[in-house]
């Protein structure tokens, strides 16, 4: 049978297709188990995403964190790990895959993101400084609280709505971050906190006339910016693609001149440089340098291997060169937007514009008659995942916890509930059928009900909080 209608995704689009730059060489089998089984996993896992086991998933969209396929030239470099305590060769292949792509003087390696951030927040902030960032991220936040800085967001106003079509939905609001310097004093800023691709808000990137003018605004108040560099090469694709002047540039050339706007910064390398564990830090300033690589040993480990193994160091230092190949990273954020636009072209809420590593559902327009605090977005996560056994997560109420002077929960703008595509990992048909299994949640959302959280650690509760679902027990 023909059907001349059928046609390919690029001509969809009136344009030729794009296939991803690589083929497989190795796979995972994957399969879904039944809907009971899937209840009883739901059930057992207190209705968190983040407490079901892996087995129990069939398209694991959970995190992009840790979880894309390395490449055949990675997994050679992991046989080249030379595990020597100190001075191992891969730490300097680190070291200069981190300075000729980051540009900055110094590195520091971490076991991941988080351990940085522990580094940096507790060398870089006295108590009662204040930390200005374009959003919080959760763990970045907590390290910057612990260290006793006070967050403040600074992001553009654009960035706390979810139809908002702003390309840079990243931006810093330099009027917000001026206000802030003329009433606490710049002697009592610590640094400003800037991310690329800002997580939170959806994946939005920072355009790089902000980061100019940023610069700008600190210069003149001797002010530190350092930089959350976790997806910053998917930032730098999309100045490449939504900021004037700057399409005849390479990826590679736009992050470097991003990053040398900043003073340093500190990465989560299991998202852009597709390993499953590693990260860093680096900085300019050399006396800054001497005293994060004193506490490194006392945190993660020795300051030429920081918590990884020197197999991870090389796995890394040749996922960065990756990372910035155009036809990657193009043909990686387009598969994010191809799963965001299907659901677009079915109405369904998103927020807008689809950012570079994940589609975030906007829980609050998906079920308007839940409540916040009944927990829209983990309900979300918790009916995808019954209904078709596919893992999202939650990035609203719980993510945002609660406030650590009223003790009452932060309640965040953003309601959302995240699909984040690992890299090199899934093909457009798992997109396809993701698409499909959000639509039928969205379908039957009238007969939905909220959640109840019945066990609540203290911080970063959203790991492993417990709920059940109203109306059973209630
Ligand atoms: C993500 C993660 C992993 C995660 C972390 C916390 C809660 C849920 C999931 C980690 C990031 C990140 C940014 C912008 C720092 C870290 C910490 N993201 N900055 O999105 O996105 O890095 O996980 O390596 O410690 O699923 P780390």
């Amino acid at each position: 049978m023909t059907d001349p209608s059928l046609r390919t995704m690029g001509q969809q689009f009136g344009r030729r297709s794009w296939a991803e730059p690589w083929k497989i060489k190795m796979v995972e089998p994957i399969h879904m188990i039944d809907r009971g089984e899937r209840a009883r996993a739901l059930e057992e896992a207190g209705y968190n995403t983040f407490l079901l086991r892996s087995e129990d998933v069939y398209i694991d969209l959970l995190t992009d964190s840790g979880t894309s396929a390395m490449s055949d030239r990675q997994w050679a470099g992991m046989m080249m790990g030379d595990e020597a305590y100190a001075g191992s060769r891969n730490f300097f292949n680190l070291e200069n895959a981190v300075q000729t792509f980051y540009g900055y003087r110094h590195v520091v390696p971490t076991h991941q993101g988080r351990g940085a951030e522990h580094l940096l927040s507790q060398t870089a902030i006295k108590p009662g400084q204040y930390v200005p960032s374009n959003m919080y991220f959760t763990t970045t936040r907590l390290h910057q609280e612990l260290a006793g800085g006070i967050f403040v967001d600074v992001i553009i106003d654009e960035a706390h709505d979810t139809l908002n079509l702003h390309p840079f939905k990243g931006d810093v609001d330099l009027d917000k971050l001026r206000a802030l310097i003329k009433q606490v004093g710049s002697e009592n800023i610590a640094y400003v906190s800037l991310a690329g691709t800002v997580n939170m808000a959806g994946g939005q990137p920072v355009s790089m006339a902000n980061v100019r003018a940023l610069r700008e605004v600190c210069d003149s108040h001797d002010i530190r910016i350092y930089l959350d560099a976790t997806r910053m090469v998917e930032n730098a694709f999309f100045i490449q693609d939504r900021e004037p002047g700057w399409a005849d540039e390479s990826i590679a050339a736009i992050l470097k001149e991003f990053c040398s706007y900043t003073d340093g910064a500190w990465m989560s390398a299991k998202k852009d440089s597709m390993v499953n564990i590693g990260g860093w830090l680096a900085v300019d300033d050399y006396d800054l340098f001497d005293a994060l690589r004193n506490k490194v040993v006392i945190y993660e480990g020795l300051h030429t291997y920081g918590g990884m193994a020197g197999r991870d160091m090389e796995a890394l230092a040749i996922g960065i060169a990756e990372s910035v190949q155009y036809e990657h990273v193009h043909s990686r954020v387009s598969q994010v937007h191809y799963l965001g636009d299907l659901l677009l072209s079915w109405e369904i809420p998103i927020v807008q514009p689809v950012g570079g590593h994940a589609v975030f559902v906007d829980a609050r327009r998906f079920y308007p008659h839940i409540p916040q605090d009944q927990f829209p977005a983990q309900t979300l996560a918790a009916q995808l995942y019954l209904d078709s056994g596919i893992r999202s997560m939650e990035r609203g109420i719980v993510s945002a916890g609660r406030d650590p002077e009223t003790g009452d929960h932060r309640y965040p703008a953003l309601e959302s509930t995240r699909l984040a595509v690992p890299r090199r990992v899934y093909t457009q048909a798992h997109m396809d059928v993701v698409s499909e299994a959000v639509k039928v949640v969205y379908d039957s959302r009238e007969q939905t009900h909220g959640l109840r959280m019945v066990y609540e650690p203290k911080q970063l509760r959203f790991f492993q909080a417990r709920f059940e679902p109203i109306g059973i027990h209630s």
